[in-house]
């Protein structure tokens, strides 16, 4: 392809040609700034998300267990720091977004707002919310941002073993005691909902996607992830022998996909306003995991000039 001199012309180009931009290519100041909010959100997202989960490392049934769940949340730490990673790329300084994210100025997925009360839990995250990131996720791999969509296609493979990791468990618990199932039923009860408003609100209350999509940074509306997540959980739900919890839930035969109920909108407003359930206790633990470690980066600073001052 010849560049245009122009360089709206040329970013166009590349987008009309369905290639990549990358971090030194000339891009508008919102297309930056959109990608930096969406990364950011999302590396928030990983990043805090790696705590309902550690409520039960200590308490895991088995040492099995304990290995499986250690490595799913140390990955979480990994896909926070591709995508912090990715962001710089684009300009951002990492401790700022921290920043920003302690003081609530940025935002992370409502999902991890929500308490871990029983071991399948564990289990249930890894089925849909691990499913709900993979169905989010695996467009952005095609991200026109070339260091996210490339960020993506690793965090997606990881992503899998966890979904994978979590419905083995749930399998394993389903075929245990009434006791056990009952646990797996109640969490998807709980879950299942929230899972849905990862997606983010509706098409027409979601004031980005019209504009990330033409960006190529989003390739599928929210509503229409909503839907593919919805009829790939519904077999998934039938082989566990778990109830999904919406009565609404039916097979539309003309549109060939499921129907199902509406999610609770203002809950998840109130989610992201900072008023769920465990929304002060996420960010009181990340601002003392940050505050914690400020003694590594000082160090990790300190010893960097001195290897500066020793090179000839
Ligand atoms: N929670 O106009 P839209 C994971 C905000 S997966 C909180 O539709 P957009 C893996 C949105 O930011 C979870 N806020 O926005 C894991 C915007 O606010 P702003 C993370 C939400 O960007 C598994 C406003 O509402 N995944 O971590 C939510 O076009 C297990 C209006 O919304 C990603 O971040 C929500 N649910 O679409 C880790 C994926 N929904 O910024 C550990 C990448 C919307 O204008 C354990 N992100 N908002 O002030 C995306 O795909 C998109 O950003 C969406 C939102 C789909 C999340």
């Amino acid at each position: 392809m010849t560049a245009p001199t122009d360089e709206q012309a040329y970013f166009d180009a590349v987008l009309a040609a369905d290639q990549r931009i990358e971090p030194r290519d000339w891009m508008p100041d919102a297309y930056r700034a959109n990608l930096i909010r969406q990364i950011a959100q999302h590396a928030h997202s990983e990043i805090i998300g790696m705590q309902p989960e550690a409520n039960w490392l200590t308490r895991a049934p088995s040492l099995r267990r304990k290995a499986i769940l250690l490595a799913k949340i140390q990955d979480e730490a990994g896909h926070g720091l591709y995508l912090y990673s990715a962001a710089e790329t684009l300009g951002a300084d990492r401790g700022e977004l921290t920043e920003w994210l302690i003081s609530g100025r940025q935002k992370y997925s409502s999902i991890f707002n929500y308490p871990t009360l029983n071991f399948a839990d564990v289990g249930v995250i890894g089925w849909l919310v691990d499913g709900a990131a993979i169905c989010n996720q695996v467009p952005l791999c095609r991200s026109s941002f070339g260091p996210y969509g490339r960020a993506m296609i690793r965090v997606c493979k990881e992503e899998s073993f966890h979904q994978r990791q979590g419905y083995e468990l749930l399998m394993t618990m389903m075929r245990g005691t009434d006791a056990q199932r009952h646990m797996v039923q109640e969490a998807v009860d709980r879950w299942w909902w929230p899972a849905l408003m990862m997606f983010g609100p509706p098409d027409g209350d979601s004031p980005n996607t019209e504009r990330s999509m033409r960006w190529r940074i989003k390739r599928h509306t929210n509503d229409e992830l909503r839907q593919r997540f919805v009829d790939m959980s519904v077999p998934q739900a039938e082989a566990l022998g778990v109830t999904l919890p919406d009565p609404e839930l039916s097979w539309n035969d003309e549109r060939g996909s499921h129907d199902f109920g509406e999610p609770d909108w203002a809950e998840l407003s109130q989610v992201i306003a900072g008023n769920g359930a465990c929304n002060a206790q996420r960010i009181e633990v990340r601002r003392a995991a940050h505050e914690g470690g400020a003694w590594v980066r000082e160090a990790a600073a300190a010893f960097a000039d001195k290897n500066k001052e020793m090179r000839p």
